[in-house]
C-alpha cells in the first residue's frame, strides 16, 4: 500500500461456518482443529483475516447465535485453548480472527436468563425484557424473525419475555447498564487472548423499543454503540463490522464514520434483498432487477467514498450460493461465478469471501424437509404448511432462499463426505463436490480458485482499488455491468455480461480493447492493459460472451504501463 488507510481497507476477510468448514475428530460437525489443519489454504489464498462465525458455548439451537457463555468455547467446535492455538497459528501466517458477538440476544440457557426466570427480584431479571399480562394475550402482535409471536408467556412469573429471535434466543436489555458493563467484559477477555476484530451480529437491533414496535434503529442505537466502541474496540487496532439489514445510507455513514467512534464498517443488505417481492417474505422472491441492482450499488459507492467504509459481499452462511442466485451454476458456473467475483471485488470497499465461494460452491436440493437443519427453514415449512401452501412450492422456495444452502460441507475433494468428516455430516454434503471440490481446482490453473486468488491479490497490488472513485457505465443497460475506477490519473475498466447471451460492448472499442486474439502488442499500443480476465482470449468483434468479465487498466496519454 502506498498510504496510510487503515489495514482493513486492503483486507481480505474470509468467512468460516465453523459446523461445516472441517471436521478434525469425526463426529460429523466442523471445529477449530480443523480449521488450522486448513490454515495454509486460506494463506495460499491471500486471506488476511478470518471471520469466525459464533464458537461460544451454546445449545446450538440457531448453530451458535444463542450463546449460554461468552467467555468459553462450546465443546462441539473445541476448548478455549484450541481457540488460543487458533489465533497463534492463523498469527503466524499473517491471518488475523474476527470474532461473532451476538449481543442481541443469549440463550435462554445462558446462566443470566436462568436466574431472570427465578423471581422478578432476581438481579438478573432485569437483564431481560418482561412485561406482565395474562396467558394467551401477549403484549402486542409482533413477529418473531424465525415465526410466532416475539413474546413467550413465563408461568411461574405470571410474564412475557421479548424475542426478536426463537424462543431460545431472548432479548438482552440494553437500556440495563449492568448488562452493557457484562458484555465489554467478555470483549475486553477476547480481545486480550489476541484476537483481530469483531463481526457484530444484528447491532441495529439492540436498541429495540417493544412497546412502540420498534426493532431497528432504535433511538438509543448510536448512544450505546459509541460507549460499547470507547470501552472495548477502540482499545487496539481492530477491524469491526456491524451487521445491519436496517441500515441507509446515513445510518451506514455513522456506523463507518473514518473518526472509528462506532465500527470500520457495515454490512448493509440493500443489494440482497432486490430479487425479495417488496413488502413480502424472503420466500416470495421475483426475478433479480438486474438495472436496479447496478444503481443500488453504484449509490453505495459514490455516497460512502470519502466519509465511511462498506464491506464488500456475495454469500454469507445466511443467504443462497451468489452463483446459483444471480449466475448460471450450470454450463456457465466457472464463468459466472468468475465473473460475479470480478464485478465485486472491482468496487471500493472490503471484500469478503464465504467459505467455497472460491470455488463456485452452489445451492443444494435436498428431497426431504427431514435433510433440513436450519430453524428458520423448519419453522417456515410447518407454518406454510399450516397456512396451505403446496409442499412443492415451500421446497421450490427452499431451494432458492433456504440458508442451508451455504452450510452445506465444505468440499475439499471427491473422497466420501468431501473429506469435511470422516463421520456422518450434521448436514449433507452436496453431491456435485465429485466435480466441484478444492482439490481439483487447486490442481486447475484456470479454476474459480485460481482466479480469486489472483483477484485478490491484484486488489493488494493497486490501490486504485481502495481509493478510486467510481463511475457506473452504460446504466440502462440489461445485460452489462460496467465501471470505471480512476485515481490520480490511472483508470480502471470494469466490464462484465451478467448473461448468457454475447452482447454488444461498446466500451471496449472506446477503451482501444482490441478485437482480436493477437491482442498483447496492440493492447501496449493502445495504452492499455489486461488485468484480468475470466476467458483465455479476447473477445471478438467488440462483444462479450456469456459472463464474460474483464479489468482493464488505461493510463494518462505518455504513461508507461
Ligand atoms: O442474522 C440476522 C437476521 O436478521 C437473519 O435472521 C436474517 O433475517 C435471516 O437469516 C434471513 O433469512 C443474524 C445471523 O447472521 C443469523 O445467522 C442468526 O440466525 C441471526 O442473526 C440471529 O442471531
Amino acid at each position: 500500500m502506498e498510504h496510510n488507510a487503515p489495514w482493513w481497507k486492503n483486507a481480505l476477510i474470509y468467512q468460516i461456518y465453523p459446523r461445516s468448514f472441517q471436521d478434525s475428530d469425526g463426529d460429523g460437525v466442523g471445529d477449530l482443529n480443523g480449521i488450522v489443519q486448513r490454515l495454509d489454504y486460506l494463506a495460499d489464498l491471500g486471506v488476511d483475516a478470518i471471520w469466525l462465525c459464533p464458537v461460544y458455548r451454546s445449545p446450538q439451537d440457531d448453530n451458535g447465535y444463542d450463546i449460554s457463555d461468552y467467555c468459553d468455547i462450546d465443546p462441539v467446535f473445541g476448548t478455549l485453548a484450541d481457540m488460543e492455538r487458533l489465533i497463534r497459528e492463523a498469527g503466524q501466517r499473517g491471518i488475523r480472527i474476527i470474532m461473532d458477538l451476538v449481543l442481541n440476544h443469549s440463550s435462554d440457557e445462558h446462566p443470566w436468563f436462568i436466574e431472570a426466570k427465578k423471581s422478578r427480584e432476581n438481579p438478573y431479571h432485569g437483564f431481560y425484557i418482561w412485561r406482565d399480562g395474562v396467558p394467551d394475550a401477549p403484549p402486542n402482535d409482533m413477529k418473531a424473525c424465525f415465526g410466532g409471536s416475539a413474546w413467550t408467556w413465563v408461568p411461574e412469573l405470571r410474564q412475557y419475555y421479548f424475542h426478536q429471535f426463537s424462543v431460545k434466543q431472548p432479548d438482552l436489555n440494553w437500556d440495563n447498564s449492568a448488562v452493557r458493563q457484562q458484555i465489554y467484559g467478555a470483549i475486553n477477555f477476547w480481545i486480550k487472548k489476541g484476537v483481530g476484530g469483531f463481526r457484530l451480529d444484528v447491532i441495529d437491533q439492540i436498541a429495540k423499543e417493544p412497546d412502540l414496535k420498534i426493532t431497528n434503529n432504535g433511538p438509543r442505537l448510536h448512544e450505546f454503540i459509541q460507549e460499547l466502541s470507547r470501552e472495548t474496540f477502540q482499545k487496539g487496532d481492530l477491524i469491526t463490522v456491524g451487521e445491519a439489514w436496517g441500515a441507509d445510507i446515513d445510518r451506514a455513514k455513522l456506523y463507518s464514520k473514518p473518526d472509528g467512534s462506532e465500527f470500520s464498517m457495515v454490512f448493509q443488505f440493500e443489494h440482497m434483498m432486490l430479487d425479495q417481492e417488496p413488502g413480502k417474505e424472503k420466500w416470495d422472491f421475483c426475478p433479480l432487477p438486474f438495472v436496479k441492482l447496478k444503481k443500488c450499488l453504484e449509490k453505495w459507492q459514490k455516497e460512502l467514498h470519502g466519509c465511511g467504509w462498506n464491506s464488500l459481499f456475495w454469500d454469507n452462511h445466511d443467504l443462497p450460493r451468489i452463483v446459483s442466485r444471480w449466475g448460471n451454476d450450470r454450463e456457465y458456473r466457472v464463468e459466472s461465478a468468475k465473473m460475479l467475483a470480478t464485478v465485486l471485488h472491482g468496487m471500493e470497499g472490503t471484500p469478503y469471501v464465504y467459505q467455497g465461494e472460491e470455488l463456485g460452491m452452489t445451492n443444494v436440493r435436498f428431497d426431504s424437509i427431514e435433510q433440513y437443519q436450519d430453524i428458520e427453514i423448519r419453522n417456515m415449512y410447518r407454518e406454510r404448511l399450516e397456512k396451505g401452501y403446496a409442499e412443492k412450492d415451500i421446497m421450490e422456495s427452499i431451494y432458492a432462499k433456504g440458508r442451508d444452502n451455504a452450510r452445506t460441507p465444505m468440499q475439499w475433494d471427491d473422497t466420501e463426505n468431501a473429506g469435511f468428516t470422516t463421520g456422518a455430516p450434521w448436514l449433507g454434503v452436496n453431491p456435485n463436490y465429485t466435480e466441484i471440490n478444492a482439490r481439483s481446482q487447486l490442481q486447475d490453473e484456470n479454476s474459480v480458485f485460481h482466479y480469486y486468488k489472483k483477484l485478490i491479490h491484484l486488489r493488494k497490488e493497486n490501490s486504485i482499488f481502495v481509493d478510486g472513485d467510481f463511475t457506473l457505465l452504460l446504466p440502462e443497460d440489461e445485460n452489462i455491468f460496467a465501471y470505471v475506477r480512476e485515481y490520480e490519473g490511472r483508470k480502471l475498466l470494469v466490464a462484465a455480461n451478467f448473461t448468457d447471451k454475447e452482447v454488444e460492448c461498446p466500451l471496449l472499442k472506446e477503451w482501444g480493447v482490441p478485437a482480436d486474439e493477437d491482442g498483447a502488442a496492440k493492447s501496449r499500443d493502445n495504452g492499455v492493459k489486461l488485468l484480468i480476465h475470466n476467458y483465455n482470449n479476447l473477445p471478438s468483434q467488440q462483444k462479450l460472451r456469456p459472463y464474460e468479465a474483464m479489468i482493464w487498466e488505461k493510463a494518462e496519454t505518455g504513461t508507461e504501463i
